[in-house]
């Protein structure tokens, strides 16, 4: 029977160990050395801590194709150095200004800002070549559609697109159809892309594939309203308030738009949603299952 708490601290685990192999002076040079202030930064701002759920995603993706946790590993990595790098650059004074991040201080306050600002682009960068490194998997056609998967999921049109529509709908304000868009994107889209790399490594068929796009899908609206839940409820506590509705005012988040109670039956359905398109797949696709009903049971 799957065990979503030990497979989730095996996979942590090896992320950590891969991580801190891949941001070594050796793998990170170029034509010329990589210069230890911008290793020690890319290293702070990815090694210990994070929940590492996107690679967790990937290698839960790639099980359900009977795939090993090594075969995906490296994937895994790629998604969370851009998780982190987009960490980075949000921690920003040009974005949130944030002194702390998983309880330790943001890469900016560590360090100065253009050095966070490198680390972020070159963790983005470093993500490529872990995917195009043919470690990653053996077929030069697999690694494209992965590299192509990422850049897709974490560009323009995804993560940063909505970074960017979440800085414009401060000022213009969002309708709940335009927060939803703009949460899809800023935070859904590399989940999606997490799981479509994991299925594309595991040689996912267009029907196989498209059901778990359909799942991460609502896996990702499933992590973000979860978020947005608890960073309200987390503040309520804060400030000592019964409920964190007052929390909720003025973030462009569905609480805002819902309320706690209806986010949270919100989150619910989704999660339903998130498991019934898996139904088709049996007990391989359970790990994505136990991670859906995590998202709506998590407190951190
Ligand atoms: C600046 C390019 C750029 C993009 C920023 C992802 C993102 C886009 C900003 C992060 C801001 C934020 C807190 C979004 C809410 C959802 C989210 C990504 C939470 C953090 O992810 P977790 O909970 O974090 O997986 P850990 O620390 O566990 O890795």
């Amino acid at each position: 029977m799957y065990d979503f708490r030990s497979d989730s601290a095996d996979c942590a685990r090896e992320v950590e160990k891969g991580l801190a192999a891949w941001l070594g002076t050796e793998r990170l040079s170029g034509p010329g050395p990589a210069p230890e202030r911008l290793i020690a930064a890319m290293r702070h701002g990815s090694l210990e801590g994070g929940k590492r759920l996107r690679p967790l995603l990937v290698r839960q993706a790639a099980a359900v194709f009977g795939m090993p946790a090594a075969a995906s590993a490296q994937a895994g990595l790629a998604v969370e150095m851009v998780h982190c790098y987009s960490l980075i650059h949000d921690d920003l004074p040009a974005m949130d200004d944030d002194d702390l991040r998983r309880g330790r201080p943001t890469v900016h306050k560590a360090y100065d800002d253009a050095t966070a600002i490198l680390a972020g682009d070159a963790l983005l960068t470093h993500a490529f070549a872990l995917l195009a490194d043919p470690a990653c998997h053996p077929q030069a056609d697999v690694r494209v559609a992965l590299v192509l998967e990422l850049a897709q999921g974490s560009g323009a049109g995804g993560m940063v697109g909505g970074q960017m529509r979440d800085i414009e709908g401060e000022s213009a304000g969002l309708s709940g159809a335009e927060i939803s868009t703009m949460q899809a994107m800023k935070t859904g889209a590399l989940i999606r892309a997490a799981v479509r790399m994991g299925a594309l490594l595991g040689g996912a068929d267009p029907r196989a594939l498209s059901a778990l796009t359909a799942y991460a899908e609502a896996a990702g609206r499933a992590f973000q309203l979860a978020d947005d839940i608890l960073d309200v409820t987390a503040t309520a506590e804060q400030m000592g308030k019964a409920t964190g509705k007052d929390a909720a005012m003025g973030k462009q988040t569905l609480v805002a738009e819902l309320g706690v109670d209806g986010a949270r039956q919100r989150l619910n359905q989704t999660v339903s949603e998130a498991l019934s398109a898996l139904r088709t797949f049996g007990p391989k696709a359970d790990g994505l299952r136990a991670t859906a009903r995590y998202f709506a049971t998590r407190e951190t």
